[in-house]
């Protein structure tokens, strides 16, 4: 199982009644594995805030309830999280939060660990799927033990790799049934400053717990006592498989930090190194205790801490020769050097959208609206700031495109005065955190212009249900927003919401040109599936007549990857100035004959390939 299997298999195997996430890679398969198990409720929240919420709620209910997120997501649930942490649990209660370390797939780089300190609330680490099952288990123990909300910290490497586990089965946990206390579910002023004192009480209690009982902070004996090593997560197996002979303090139970403990198994080696992804929490804390230790002086304070990266740091430390690097004898490629960046030797697959992407057509109608300032969003859609398009000139969280947008119109220089301000943004996107952004922008007579782009998918994480599909988790049939009245009721004149489809690109085109120029919001919404919905009709495929090609690259401006340069040549014109020319192939198995690419070609030098079938 995957890390993530892993944990959803954990959470139903402890008896979890609800569970409830929004998407986020490396988190989204958590939730995705937890809806096969039918005798325990699982949704898809509209973002991460309301998933805590309802894992509260259910908690409160007296079920065990879970909900998974990735490391931004605990941002948008910290407002819930820092008074929930005062209330305590019913039912045990688990946030599972990935950090997705190294950035695969994200706009920065978080260390969740943060939250737990923040939130005075336990945190867990597990290194490997087989942990990840068992934590989650015991994390649900934990919560109900100590009365509080536990936090498992997970990592990228933890959620996507694969291992063999062995799982128990599911062990039933009746609901105990809510019970009305309102001094202690009603934070008020007045009830929750008697709620600190005892959150203060349960961490110290925790903390005496991580330095006594605990099972999970463990020391791996060594015989290389020179250094020793205090680590979690997967830099727990990160250094066990650099120094196999090193002694080793693993921490499983990592926030309260097991202090007097780790002061003990200090006084076996020469000197303490400690090993965390991302931030020296930990060392800071171990410093403050006056505990001699050396962390982030010599090693990274962003991405994973693989063997190419702890080897040769620490033979410095210890004044060794810097080791060799060597090749798999296979692959040829230096397995260290993968493990945290992509091998020199791997093809390199940078981002793209898909063929036919609905997304195309808007990016390439973006790229010739001159004069505009573009606020982006996070989604598929914000790989239009990239090449050809170069069509997004923001973009700093989800559902930031809409007050960024009105920030950008009101606070304009007057050199600005004839720029448009455009706000993009994906139908998921907006009912995550972009509808507020909306209201703000109408409430106070923004001048913007909106792009929804309703591809009626989650597309970058998956193509994940949500209130836009009319689907639930398990593909049933429920209500399906409807985004017009939506904005309508969020104050936008009907007569300024128009709905288009993406892959006319001239009428597209024409509906940006109008709504910029009227001073009063807008939006425009297209409408049009994710090439990657299951209904999505692929029609009979395009390709290039060779001779008909002049080379002018307009169809490249498309940005489709199923089109191709084939030859590229450079003429001399009369005036004696160059062009560039790129001749064309279109690769008919992927191309779906979304019709976007012959509309910018001058020669008709593209055609429906004839007598054209699938399989
Ligand atoms: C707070 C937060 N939660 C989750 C994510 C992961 N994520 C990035 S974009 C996105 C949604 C994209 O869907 P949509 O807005 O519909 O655009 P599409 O990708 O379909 O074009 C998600 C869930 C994130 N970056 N930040």
């Amino acid at each position: 199982m995957s890390g993530n299997e892993a944990l959803a298999r954990g959470a139903y195997d402890a008896g979890c009644r609800v569970a409830a996430a929004y998407p986020g890679t490396p988190s989204t398969e958590i939730l995705e594995y937890t809806s096969q198990y039918k005798d325990m409720y699982t949704e898809w929240s509209v973002n991460e805030k309301v998933s805590l919420e309802v894992a509260i709620g259910a908690s409160l209910a007296g079920s065990r309830s879970f909900c998974a997120m990735k490391h931004v997501g605990l941002n948008v649930a910290s407002d819930a999280l820092m008074t929930q942490t005062l209330i305590g649990v019913k039912g045990g209660l688990v946030i599972a939060v990935a950090d997705d370390v190294g950035l695969s797939s994200s706009q920065n780089e978080q260390d969740s660990r943060y939250w737990g300190r923040f939130a005075h609330i336990p945190v867990l680490e597990p290194a490997d799927s087989q942990e990840a099952y068992d934590m989650v288990k015991y994390a649900f123990d934990l919560s109900e033990q100590f009365d509080t909300p536990v936090l498992l910290r997970i990592t990228t490497r933890v959620c996507h790799v694969k291992s063999i586990i062995t799982t128990s089965g599911r062990v039933e946990k009746d609901s105990l049934g809510f019970v009305k206390e309102q001094t202690r579910l009603v934070m008020t002023p007045a009830n929750a400053k008697h709620r600190i004192p005892f959150m203060h009480q349960r961490e110290a209690t925790m903390r005496d717990f991580s330095n006594t009982e605990c099972p999970l902070n463990t020391i791996i004996p060594g015989t290389d006592t020179r250094i020793g090593y205090v680590t979690s997560g997967p830099a727990f197996l990160h250094v066990s498989e650099s120094f196999p002979d090193a002694p080793v303090f693993k921490m499983g139970l990592s926030y309260p930090l097991p202090t007097d403990k780790i002061r003990e198994f200090a006084a076996t080696v020469d000197q303490l190194v400690v090993v965390e992804e991302i931030e020296p929490l930990v060392e800071i804390e171990l410093k403050a205790a006056g505990i001699n230790v050396i962390g982030k002086d010599i090693l990274p304070l962003q991405g994973e801490l693989a063997p190419n990266i702890l080897r040769p740091a620490i033979a410095e430390l210890l004044g060794e020769p810097i080791p060799q690097i060597e090749p798999d004898k296979r692959s040829g490629i230096s397995v260290e050097v993968a493990l945290p960046s992509l091998a020199d030797g791997l093809f390199p697959r940078p981002p793209t959208m898909c063929v036919a992407c609905p997304h195309l057509g808007i990016y390439y109608t973006l790229s010739k609206v001159k004069n505009t300032i573009i606020s982006g969003d996070i989604g598929c859609y914000t790989l239009g700031a990239g090449h050809p398009w170069n069509a997004m000139d923001t973009c700093v969280c989800m559902g930031a495109s809409m007050g960024v947008a009105l920030g950008l119109d009101k606070g304009r220089a007057e050199s600005d005065d004839n720029k448009s301000i455009l706000a993009v943004i994906g139908d998921s996107t907006f009912m995550h955190m972009g509808m507020q952004g909306l209201l703000d922008i109408t409430y106070n007579k923004g001048n913007v212009t909106i792009l929804l782009l309703d591809n009626r998918a989650v597309g970058m994480t998956g193509g994940q249900e949500n209130p836009g599909t009319g689907h639930n988790i398990h593909g049933e049939e429920t209500q399906r927003i409807d985004f017009r009245k939506l904005c309508e009721a969020l104050g936008v004149n009907p007569e300024r919401i128009h709905e288009v489809n993406p892959y006319e690109m001239p009428t597209l085109f024409k509906a940006i040109r109008k709504e910029v120029k009227i001073k009063e919001p807008s939006v425009i919404i297209t409408n049009q599936p994710c090439v990657l919905v299951d209904y999505y009709k692929n029609k009979p495929s395009f390709e290039v007549i060779d001779d008909k090609c002049t080379g002018c690259t307009n169809c490249l401006d498309i940005g489709c990857p199923a089109i191709m340069v084939t030859r590229r040549e450079t003429v001399t014109k009369p005036n004696g100035s160059t062009k560039e020319l790129a001749f064309v192939r279109i690769e008919s198995a992927v191309c779906t004959g979304c019709d976007l690419c012959p509309k910018t070609c001058g020669p008709d030098a593209i055609i429906p390939v004839e007598g054209f079938t699938r399989d």
